[in-house]
């Protein structure tokens, strides 16, 4: 099989879900780094898209361009070697878990990127590694204007943080009930686990080699009183990070 080429922001949960999935499969992709705003035109050019929205990550693969995160992740399960993680008997219960995480991601997004357009140390953390120190220096202005592009495609100011955090809190409280102390959503571990799991990032990221954030990225990300008060689903996320996150991902690459 060629060598498939993963473009994703390192730090984004769109992007890590669907590395989690392409890790799983033991996939030998090659991880690109995409800095919103400066990566868009070259982005554009590659999938030949000029108008629209366009996001990350995008996978190109002998001659597929997959623009989506789940598209891939099921990309990832035909052409793979481990178990899959859309059995065909969970489609349904699994589109129900993306949907939920997905929304969970949407809403904390309106929630944290305020929070990351306020912390300088998270703008330049931001920044992908193999930049050197001085020109992460240069490119801090970018970073910060980055982020308000962002803000700004997504519309995240009609977002009222109070129904943002009420939404989180809703969706939370309905995966405790689910979970009751299981391993997985499902009877197997599926892509249903995977796209909770990351959305809970949202909530407070894990700490994994795989997302190796800063204290600023850290703080942005993290919602102190959904944690506190959710303390028993990031514990669930913890531990399946530890077992079955075990394949090293080549994020910051
Ligand atoms: N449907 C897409 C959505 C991905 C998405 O929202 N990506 C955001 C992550 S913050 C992104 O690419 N932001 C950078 C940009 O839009 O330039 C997927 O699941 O792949």
């Amino acid at each position: 099989m060629s060598r498939p080429i993963f473009v994703a922001a390192w730090f984004s949960p769109w992007s890590e879900r669907a590395r989690f999935a392409l890790d799983h499969h033991r996939i030998n992709y090659r991880e690109e780094a995409y800095v919103p705003l400066l990566g868009e035109p070259l982005l554009r050019l590659r999938t030949r898209v000029f108008r629209g929205p366009l996001s990350v990550p995008v996978l190109f693969h002998d001659g597929r361009v997959i623009r989506d995160s789940v598209e891939i992740a099921q990309y990832a399960d035909s052409v793979g070697t481990g178990a899959p993680l859309f059995p065909a008997s969970a489609s349904a219960e699994i589109a129900r878990y993306v949907e939920l995480a997905t929304g969970l991601m949407e809403a904390s997004r309106a929630l944290s990127m305020p929070r990351m357009a306020q912390n300088e140390a998270a703008q330049r953390e931001s920044l992908p590694s193999f930049m050197p120190a001085p020109l992460r220096s240069v490119l801090l202005p970018l970073a910060g204007m980055g982020t308000a592009y962002i803000a700004r495609k997504y519309r995240l100011d009609s977002h009222n943080p109070n129904e943002a955090r009420a939404a989180i809190r809703r969706g939370l409280e309905r995966l405790q009930a689910d979970l009751r102390g299981r391993d997985t959503l499902l009877s197997d571990f599926t892509f249903a686990d995977i796209a909770i799991a990351v959305a809970l990032t949202m909530v407070r990221p894990v700490e994994h080699p795989v997302l190796p954030l800063g204290p600023g990225m850290r703080a942005a990300f993290t919602e102190p009183a959904l944690a506190e008060e959710f303390g028993d689903l990031l514990a669930w996320r913890d531990k399946l990070y530890a077992e079955r996150r075990s394949a090293p991902g080549t994020a910051r690459a």
